[in-house]
């Protein structure tokens, strides 16, 4: 048998566990490794992986806004990118420190700004419209497959302004970006099986050529054209979009559609009042927040909540557990979509905070409100199936039923 690698602990009795999160099982049920982080915390060394890993809301806030610290250039994932050749060129944003971010970053904030993407809630409202209305009588079917991925997979590629063609592609793709961010163990290895096609078809999509004007893609090619950005710096930055913006929002909303059919009641208090739609989204992030991961790299010796932490040590930051810190919200384990969820993580926090967020808002609000004006009932009617993913958390299938109602 392998012998599994182990890492001695950083000092004596740090605290340490041996317990490897990127097991299938502790990926799909996280609450053990929850209860390792919060047994242990702040912080605790996993002697698998020779990380520190903390899932408490106080130090991942923390080490997300010490961005010169607690560095990206190195990679967001385990791999250190300063010892080991990263899979793909690295992001321009996610993978990069200021001052080169911040100017990636300008572009890409304008671009998906809360006003430049309002022009696109008409369609994504008529398309919402229409997948609802032929589900009302549809009877059983997958959440998954109707709501969560067909619907973004429709309007986020034309938001963008990709092809027709090939769009599942996208998922692919997605699904092989968030796996690289673990282990190369056997999640990683299926994702790059089913991606071998969708790598360089990505690639292709993100060139001028095959992005219609007046959508996203060419907006951020309008920046090269006033000087601000080179041709190929625009094409990464179009990458970034379909890096992050399909997997992150298929798994978002039917995490969403979860949260409502176990909770039918706070189902009825957004019917009441459709325009609790945008808070609603966020308490889903909070409650389920669909990455579950992102690392960073201590590129100084430094220390965190008296815990002294080695230059180019990893820090594994679990998002959902610090999400459902009940030092942080007493009743952090309640789904409850009149709460101001105020400081939850799902969109990392800081200089690096989800970029794409308004356009991910609108998807699932556009959707919610949709909902909430036609279903009475969400009602799961199968066992969800989760999906084990190295950094994102929620379903491959959920069967369910909606029933009209005023
Ligand atoms: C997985 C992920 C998240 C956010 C941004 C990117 C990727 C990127 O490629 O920039």
């Amino acid at each position: 048998m392998q012998q599994k690698p182990f890492f001695d602990a950083p000092f004596p009795d740090a605290p340490i566990s041996d317990i490897d999160p990127y097991e299938e099982h502790h990926l799909e049920d996280p609450r053990e490794f929850h209860e390792t982080l919060r047994r242990n915390g702040p912080l605790v060394w996993l002697t698998r992986y020779g990380v520190w890993a903390t899932g408490k809301h106080r130090e991942v806030t923390a080490i997300f806004k010490n961005f010169r610290t607690f560095c990206s250039s190195r990679g967001v994932g385990l791999q250190d990118f300063k010892t080991e050749e990263p899979w793909r060129p690295p992001s321009l944003i996610l993978e990069a420190d200021p001052p080169e971010h911040t100017r990636m970053r300008k572009v890409l904030s304008s671009v998906l700004s809360a006003n430049a993407l309002s022009a696109l809630r008409a369609g994504f409202e008529k398309e919402a419209e229409q997948r609802v209305d032929r589900l009302l009588g549809a009877g059983e079917f997958d959440g998954i497959q109707e709501l969560a991925v067909g619907f973004p997979i429709t309007v986020f590629p034309d938001a963008v302004g990709l092809n027709r063609e090939n769009r599942h592609f996208l998922l692919d793709y997605g699904n092989l970006v968030f796996n690289m961010l673990g282990p190369r163990n056997e999640i990683a290895a299926r994702a790059a099986q089913r991606a071998a096609s969708a790598v360089a078809w990505i690639a292709e999509q993100c060139e001028r050529e095959n992005l219609a004007d007046g959508a996203l893609g060419g907006d951020i090619y309008g920046y090269v054209d006033r000087g601000e950005i080179t041709e190929t710096q625009a094409s990464l930055l179009v990458r970034s979009l379909l890096s992050a913006g399909l997997d992150t929002t298929v798994i978002a909303i039917g995490n969403m559609l979860r949260c409502f059919a176990d909770h039918p009641a706070q189902w009825q208090v957004l019917r009441q009042d459709p325009h609790r739609a945008r808070f609603a989204f966020e308490e889903v992030l909070r409650y389920a927040s669909p990455v579950h991961t992102f690392f960073r790299t201590a590129d100084e010796d430094t220390e965190v909540s008296g815990v002294p932490i080695r230059e180019g040590a990893k820090v594994l930051l679990n998002i959902d557990c610090a999400n459902r810190d009940t030092d942080r919200w007493p009743d952090a384990n309640v789904f409850d979509i009149t709460r101001r969820p105020g400081g939850q993580a799902a969109f990392g926090v800081g200089i690096h905070a989800c970029v794409g967020r308004h356009l991910a808002a609108l998807e699932s609000e556009v959707l919610l409100q949709t909902l909430a004006a036609k279903v009475r009932l969400i009602e799961l009617t199968g066992a969800p199936v989760p999906d084990a993913n190295n950094a994102l958390r929620g379903y491959r299938e959920l069967p369910m039923r909606i029933e009209a109602g005023e």
